[in-house]
C-alpha cells in the first residue's frame, strides 16, 4: 500500500507516493535525493537527520510517513540558503570551524534554525538546553564552538552584527595561524558534501548491495556454512564466503618488532574460514540488488559452529587452562620492556616515598556518527578501485592486496569524505571485504553498516591493566618507576606490538624520571579487536602514571601540582626512551597555570556542600607526532595554467587536512604571489596522490606538512628565474622545464626503539599538555559533572587556529567521556551511541579555557608540531584526581560511572 502526498519541501510543492511505514529520512534521502539529511543512528539518538517539519525540529529517521500530514511544510539543509546567499547560521558554522567532519552539521543547522525561530535571543544555556532536548550529538567539536556559532548567527539575525563579521578574511596575503575557513566548509554547511552512504545511493544500476553474515558468539570453530536458502531469495546475486576469496584471505597485521612479536601478523581473516574469533566477525557476505534484500537473505545463512571458551579480558586469556586463540601463537604474544637508567629494585628499597597503584583503562568505543561504509568497482583500465573511510590509503593497500588476491599495481584506494573515525579506520576491514566481493561478483559493490554494526564490529581502544610503582626522594623528585601492564588487544595482532610499545614510550613521559623498569604485554582475547584510537597508548600510560603521582603527592602531603612541577622535563632530562625532548615548555606552562590552580582550589572549596562536593585535578599529557623512527611523507606540487595544484594523501577524518595542506603550501607559494584561491587540492586518491603515510599518530601536520612545504619550495626553485622572479606556466612549458615536482620529508634524526630496552628516538616532535578540570560530585548518586576545564597546550606554531582549537575542544570532550561515561564492555548493553556513553552537550562544560603555547619546533614545518592526540592523552586521570580532591575517594578505573563513584564513596564512609 502507498500513500499519495503533497508536501511543501524547501518552498516547492512536491507530489509523492510514499510507503506509510518508511521514515521521513529515507524518503528525503532515497526518493528525493536530499542527502543533506544524514543517517547516524537511525534510532533518534543523534540528530544528524534533523529537519524542520511544520515549524518543529524532528529527527526524521523516527518519523514514519503515515504520521506526516498532507500538505506538510518540510525544510531541509538544502533549502537553508537563499540562492547563493548563505543563511547566517551556515556562515557562523563556517566561521567558527563547526563543521569538522561535518556529519552532524545539517542536523545542527536545522535544529538551530528552529530554535532561533522560537527564541531569537537565546542565552548560551538556552542553546545548550535546546540541543540537549533535541538530541543533537557531535563527536568532533566539544560543542562549545557550536554554541558560539548560534549566538553569532542570532546576533546577525537581530541586526546587531553583520554576516561579514562572522568569517575571517585574510589581510594581505597571509593565512598561517589564522582562522581561515577550510575549503570543504561550504559543502558541509549546504549538505552537498557527499559521504559514503550518499555515494551508495548514487551508485549506478547494476551495483550490488552487500550485507554481512556475522558471528553471534565470541569464539568458535566453523564446521560448515549453508547459504542455500539465502540464494533462493529473489534479488540475491551471490553469497560470498572464504572459498571465493582469490588471495590468502588474510589481512597483513604488520609485525613491527620481529623477534619480539611471537605472531606473524597474518592472523586476521577477511572472511572467517576456520574459526570465529570475536562477536560480529564476518563469516559470509550476501550480494543482492538492494540492501534490504541482502540483509534479509543474510539472516537465512546457517553457520554450523562448535563454540569454544571465550576469553573476554586479558586475565582470562592468560589463565593457565586457556587455549590458544590462534593455535601455535601464545595468547601473550608480545612483550616490551622499557629499561632506562639504573636498576630500580634496589633504589625503591632506599627511597623514602614509594607508592604502588593498580588501575584499569577501558575499552573506549570511537563512536563516530557516520557508520562505516564503502564501495568498490573495476575501472576503465581494469583496476580495482576501493572507496572507503580509510585513514591510511597506501598503508591499507599494503595490508590487503595479498589477502584479497589482487596485484598491488591493479588496485587503488580512495578516501571518501569521512564523518569522523578517531582512529578506528586505521584498520582496513571494510576495504578488504569490498575488494573480495567486487572480485568475486565482477560487479560494483557497496556496503553500508548501520550504527549497531559500527559499534559492535569495529575496533576499540585496547583496555589495559596497569600496575605502577613510583619512588621519590624526600623533595618529591621521582627517581624510579616500575610498571607491569597487560594490554587486551582482542583477537587480531594488527598494530598490537606498536600500541604496547607506546606504553614503554609514554609511561613516565613529561616527567624526567631517570630510572625505569616497565614491562608491558600484549594479549589476544576474544573481545573486540584493538584498533588505533586517538591517543593510542598514551591514555593507558597516563592512567597508570598520573594516578600514581597523585597518590604519591597525597602520601607525601604535597600539593599535586607542586609535585608534578618538581618533576616535569627540564634541560638535562630525557623521555622514557632516553630521548632529549625537542623543547622544554612544561615548566613555563605550569608557572603560568599556577595562579589559576590556586584560584580553582579556593573556588571548589567555597562552592562545596555536603550534598555536592567540588574538586580540581591536574595531570600532564604528552604525545609524539609520527610513526616510530624515520617516518616519511611525500607530496607533489604542479604549476598549471590557473595556479598551483598540490597533491598529497593526508587523509581527513574531519580534523582539517584540506585547510592545512593549503596553508602549508601557501605559506611558501605566497613568495611568488600566489593567493590561497590560486591553490587547488587533489587529496587522497592513490591513483594521483603520493604516499604521504596514514593520518594517525598526530603525524600529518609535521610529516606531511613538511613534505607539502618542501614540494612548494621545490616548485618555486624550479620556476625561479635568474632575476629572482618566477616563470609562468606558459614560460615553464616553453622552456621545456618540469611543471610538477615532488616534496619528500624524512624524520631523519629519529631511530626505532630498541626491541629489548625500548630506548631510542622515536619522534621528532611532541605535544605537551596540562589538564585542569573542576568537577562536582553528587554525594548521594555518585554522578560526576565536569563544570570547567582549563587546558594548556604547546603544539608549536599554529597552522590554522580554528582547526587547532577545534581539535582541542573535541579531544577534551572525548576525554570527559573516557573518564566518566564511555565504554564498550557488555556486548548486550553497549549497543548504541547513548548506551555507550557518548557525551551529550550537557556532559561537556561550556566553561572551557584554552591556553596555547607556540614554542617553535626545529623539525616542524614553520615551527609546528601536532595537535590531534595530545589533548586526549591524560584528561581522564585529571578528572579522577579532581574527584579525589573533592571527596577523598580514589577511583582507579574508568569510566567512573555513578555506581563506581558511589561504591568508592561508600567505602570511604566505612
Ligand atoms: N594543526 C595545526 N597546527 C598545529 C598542529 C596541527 O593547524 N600546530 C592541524 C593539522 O594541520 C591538522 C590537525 O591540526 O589539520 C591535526 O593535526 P595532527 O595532529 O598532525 O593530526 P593528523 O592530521 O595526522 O590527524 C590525525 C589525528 C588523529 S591520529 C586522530 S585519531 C583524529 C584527529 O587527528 N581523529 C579525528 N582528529 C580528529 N578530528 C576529527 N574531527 N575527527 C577525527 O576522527
Ligand atoms: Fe560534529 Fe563531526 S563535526 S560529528
Amino acid at each position: 500500500m502507498l500513500l499519495k502526498r503533497h508536501f511543501f519541501i524547501n518552498g516547492v510543492k512536491r507530489n509523492l507516493m510514499v510507503d506509510p511505514e518508511s521514515s521521513l529520512a529515507s524518503v528525503l534521502r532515497e526518493q528525493l535525493m536530499l542527502t543533506g539529511c544524514k543517517i547516524g543512528c537511525n534510532q533518534g539518538h543523534c540528530g544528524t537527520c534533523t529537519v524542520i517539519l511544520n515549524g518543529k525540529p524532528v529527527r526524521s529517521c523516527i518519523v514514519k510517513m503515515k504520521k506526516v500530514p498532507e500538505e506538510s511544510v518540510i525544510e531541509t539543509v538544502e533549502g537553508l540558503a537563499n540562492g547563493d546567499e548563505l543563511h547566517p547560521l551556515q556562515v557562523a558554522w563556517m566561521g567558527h570551524g563547526c563543521a569538522q567532519c561535518g556529519y552532524c552539521t545539517p542536523g545542527f543547522l536545522m535544529s538551530s534554525k528552529a530554535l532561533l525561530a522560537e527564541n531569537p535571543s537565546p542565552t548560551r544555556e538556552e542553546v545548550r538546553d535546546w540541543f540537549q532536548k533535541h538530541k543533537n550529538l557531535c563527536r568532533c567539536t566539544g560543542y562549545k564552538p557550536l554554541v558560539d556559532a548560534v549566538m553569532d548567527a542570532a546576533a546577525v539575525m537581530r541586526g546587531e552584527k553583520s554576516v561579514d563579521d562572522l568569517i575571517f578574511k585574510p589581510v594581505g596575503n597571509d593565512i598561517l595561524g589564522t582562522e581561515y575557513v577550510r575549503p570543504s566548509a561550504k559543502a558541509k554547511v549546504t549538505g552537498t558534501w557527499d559521504y559514503g552512504a550518499d555515494m551508495d545511493l548514487q551508485m549506478p544500476e547494476g551495483t550490488l548491495k552487500l550485507a554481512l553474515v556475522q558471528a553471534e558468539v565470541s569464539h568458535a570453530l566453523i564446521k560448515g556454512i549453508d547459504y542455500s536458502e539465502a540464494l533462493k531469495v529473489p534479488g540475491v546475486h551471490k553469497v560470498i564466503t572464504a572459498k571465493d576469496v582469490k588471495g590468502n584471505n588474510r589481512i597483513n597485521g604488520l609485525v613491527f618488532f620481529p623477534g619480539y612479536n611471537k605472531g606473524d601478523g597474518w592472523d586476521r581473516p577477511v572472511l572467517c574460514d576456520e574459526k570465529v574469533f570475536q562477536y560480529g566477525d564476518a563469516i559470509a557476505v550476501v550480494a543482492a540488488d538492494t540492501e534490504a534484500i541482502a540483509r534479509e537473505a543474510a539472516k537465512l545463512v546457517k553457520v554450523d559452529l562448535e563454540v569454544l571458551p571465550a576469553y573476554m579480558s586479558a586475565p582470562e586469556a592468560m589463565a593457565e587452562d586457556a587455549i590458544e586463540i590462534h593455535p601455535g601463537t601464545p595468547n601473550v604474544f608480545y612483550e616490551t620492556k622499557c629499561i632506562k637508567g639504573e636498576d630500580t629494585a634496589p633504589l625503591m628499597e632506599t627511597l623514602p616515598n614509594v607508592v604502588e597503584v593498580e588501575s584499569y583503562s577501558s575499552r573506549q568505543p570511537h563512536l563516530p556518527l557516520e557508520p562505516d561504509c564503502g564501495q568498490a568497482y573495476i575501472d576503465e583500465n581494469g583496476k580495482l578501485i576501493i572507496h572507503s573511510k580509510s585513514i591510511g590509503i597506501h598503508l591499507h593497500h599494503m595490508m590487503i592486496c595479498e589477502g584479497i588476491g589482487v596485484a598491488p599495481e591493479d588496485c587503488y584506494i580512495v578516501q571518501n569524505p569521512t564523518g569522523g573515525t578517531f582512529g578506528y579506520k586505521f584498520s582496513p576491514t571494510m576495504e578488504s571485504i569490498l575488494g573480495v566481493c567486487c572480485l568475486a561478483t565482477g560487479r560494483p559493490v557497496s556496503l553500508v553498516y548501520d550504527q549497531y554494526q559500527q559499534i559492535t564490529y569495529t575496533g576499540k581502544r585496547s583496555p589495559a591493566f596497569l600496575k605502577v610503582k613510583l619512588g621519590a626522594d624526600e623533595n618529591g623528585k621521582i627517581l624510579a618507576l616500575e610498571g607491569e601492564n597487560y594490554v587486551d588487544h582482542g583477537p587480531y595482532s594488527e598494530f598490537g606490538d606498536l600500541l604496547t610499545m607506546r606504553l614503554s614510550q609514554f609511561m613516565g613521559a613529561g616527567y624526567g624520571i631517570p630510572n625505569i623498569r616497565n614491562n608491558s604485554y600484549c594479549v589476544f582475547t576474544n573481545h573486540a579487536w584493538g584498533s588505533a584510537f586517538r591517543g593510542y597508548g598514551a591514555p593507558q600510560s597516563f592512567m597508570g602514571v598520573d594516578t600514581a603521582i597523585d597518590v604519591l603527592a597525597d602520601k607525601m602531603g604535597m600539593d599535586p601540582f607542586e609535585l608534578r612541577y618538581r618533576n616535569v622535563y627540564r634541560p638535562g632530562d630525557t623521555t622514557p626512551t632516553g630521548q632529549t625532548p625537542e623543547v622544554f615548555s612544561l615548566v613555563k606552562m605550569m608557572d603560568d597555570l599556577r595562579p589559576e590552580w590556586e584560584e580553582a582550589k579556593k573556588r571548589v572549596k567555597a562552592n562545596s556542600t555536603d550534598k555536592v562536593k567540588r574538586g580540581v585535578g591536574i595531570s600532564v599529557g604528552v604525545y609524539g607526532c609520527g610513526l616510530d623512527g624515520a617516518d616519511s611523507s611525500e607530496a607533489y606540487a604542479e604549476i598549471t595554467k590557473d595556479g598551483v595544484t598540490i597533491y598529497n594523501s593526508w587523509e581527513d577524518h574531519g580534523q582539517g587536512a584540506d585547510v592545512t595542506t593549503l596553508t602549508m603550501a601557501h605559506e611558501t607559494l605566497k613568495k611568488a604571489g600566489y593567493k590561497p584561491e590560486d591553490i587547488k587540492l587533489v587529496l587522497c586518491d592513490m591513483e594521483f596522490t603520493p604516499n604521504s603515510g596514514p593520518a594517525g599518530g598526530s603525524r600529518s601536520n609535521v610529516v606531511t606538512g613538511n613534505a607539502t612545504r618542501i614540494a612548494a619550495e621545490n616548485l618555486l626553485k624550479a620556476l625561479e628565474k635568474e632575476d629572482g622572479t618566477y616563470r609562468t606556466y606558459d614560460e615553464q612549458v616553453a622552456a621545456g622545464l618540469p611543471t610538477k615536482v615532488t616534496g619528500k620529508w624524512v624524520a631523519s634524526e629519529c631511530t626505532d626503539c630498541d626491541g629489548a630496552t625500548a630506548q631510542g628516538k622515536p619522534f621528532s616532535n611532541y605535544m605537551y599538555v596540562l589538564n585542569m578540570p573542576e568537577v562536582a560530585v553528587d554525594m548521594e548518586t555518585g554522578k560526576v559533572t565536569v563544570e570547567k576545564f582549563t587546558m594548556s597546550v604547546d603544539c608549536g606554531t599554529i597552522i590554522n587556529k580554528l582547526v587547532v582549537e577545534g581539535q582541542v575542544y573535541g579531544a577534551l570532550a572525548q576525554g570527559i567521556g573516557l573518564a566518566l561515561t564511555e565504554d564498550f564492555e557488555d556486548l548486550e548493553k553497549h549497543t548504541s551511541l547513548v548506551k555507550c556513553g557518548i557525551p551529550q552537550i550537557k556532559d561537556v562544560p561550556d566553561d572551557l579555557v584554552l591556553h596555547f603555547y607556540e614554542t617553535p619546533r626545529p623539525e616542524g614545518p614553520y615551527g609546528a608540531s601536532g595537535i590531534g592526540e595530545g589533548p586526549l592523552a591524560a584528561p581522564h586521570p585529571a578528572i579522577l584526581n579532581a574527584i579525589f580532591n573533592a571527596t577523598g575517594a580514589r577511583i582507579t578505573r574508568i569510566p567512573a560511572t555513578p555506581d563506581v563513584v558511589k561504591a568508592a564513596l561508600d567505602k570511604l564512609e566505612k
